[in-house]
């Protein structure tokens, strides 16, 4: 990594049904990514936390569309605005920020903030395509509409906070999809972002998959954004995440992909920005996942074994 690293914490919960992520920016410290970056040689600061209002004295529909769910709105706007202009300072200054969740809801900030004014691409790991709208999601928890927020869907088109400025669907790739309502399913497959499936891992192997999904993200892009979602992994690996899913990458699969990254990070279509989210120490064992998402950015970030 050329740059310093900035980290930003958003202790956010409320797109989310189970409490608990909100403790996943202080897990994640705890479990030394500062230090873990320091010594790959790469400075480092510590921005802190970004103020997230608790849910308790809020009404979870105060803000909610004309038609459809999507809890915490309001103050999912809030949240996110607050970190994408966080995140844009950061790279206006040279910084690369690493912006620790929280809730997958917290992607509507970072992705805003780091396309601002640069066209941005994205890799999203993700058990889930987070593709839903308010008319789709079974749960009405935004967490599961992130993408589909920064696309511009539904009613996320008329608001001036959730579309990314200059994020282009054709250069968004998920990656590692085994969960997706019936209702979420027409919404990937009728728009122009490119979903590989854990079948597509199992068939094609996660190095050709992820330096596709590199290519898509790079392709005319300035850079790229990396959400990287810790229920991406097998629960067995990943236990402490607030929706685990059988069937996920190896703990081998996702350094593979990190290191993918990395060496990506020099090209022209350079690494952007990263963000962990979904961490959630309540279900975790012994701070594993925190832990296991610190290594990993760690090799994104440039870690190698020799
Ligand atoms: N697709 C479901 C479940 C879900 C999405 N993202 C997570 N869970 N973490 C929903 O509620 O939209
Ligand atoms: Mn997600
Ligand atoms: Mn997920």
């Amino acid at each position: 990594m050329d740059r310093n690293v900035r980290i930003i914490g958003v202790p956010m919960d409320l797109g989310a049904d189970r409490r608990g992520v909100d403790m996943g920016p202080s897990a994640i410290r705890y479990a030394g990514l500062a230090e873990s970056i320091e010594g790959l040689g790469v400075a480092c600061s510590d921005w802190g936390d970004v103020h997230v209002p608790r849910p308790e004295g809020s009404d979870p529909d105060a803000g909610a569309p004309a038609s459809g769910t999507a809890k915490f709105l309001a103050e999912t706007e809030t949240v996110c605005t607050r970190l994408a202009h966080e995140v844009a300072d950061a790279v206006a200054d040279g910084d690369f920020p690493l912006v620790l969740g929280g809730d997958h809801s917290i992607a509507i900030g970072t992705a805003g903030g780091v396309s601002r004014d640069a066209e941005t691409g994205i890799v999203w790991f993700d058990a889930h395509g987070d593709f839903n709208t308010p008319a789709t999601t079974p749960s009405g928890n935004v967490h599961g509409m992130g993408l589909a927020a920064i696309l511009g869907k539904g009613p996320f088109a008329d608001t001036d906070w959730a579309p990314a400025p200059n994020v282009a669907e054709e250069n968004v790739a998920l990656v590692g999809l085994r969960s997706v309502d019936a209702a979420e399913r027409p919404n990937i497959r009728n728009s122009d972002v490119t979903a590989y499936t854990m079948t597509d891992i199992d068939a094609r192997g996660v190095t050709e998959v992820v330096t596709e999904a590199l290519d898509v993200a790079t392709d005319g892009t300035d850079g790229v954004h990396v959400s990287l979602d810790l229920d991406w992994l097998d629960p067995t690996e990943a236990p402490g995440v607030g929706t685990p899913e059988r069937g996920g990458v190896s703990y081998r699969e996702a350094h593979a992909a990190m290191e993918l990254i990395s060496e990506r990070a020099a090209d022209p279509g350079r690494l952007a920005s990263m963000e962990l989210v979904e961490v959630n120490p309540i279900l975790d064992r012994h701070n594993q996942t925190a832990e296991l998402g610190v290594e990993l950015a760690a090799s994104a970030l440039g870690k190698v074994i020799l």
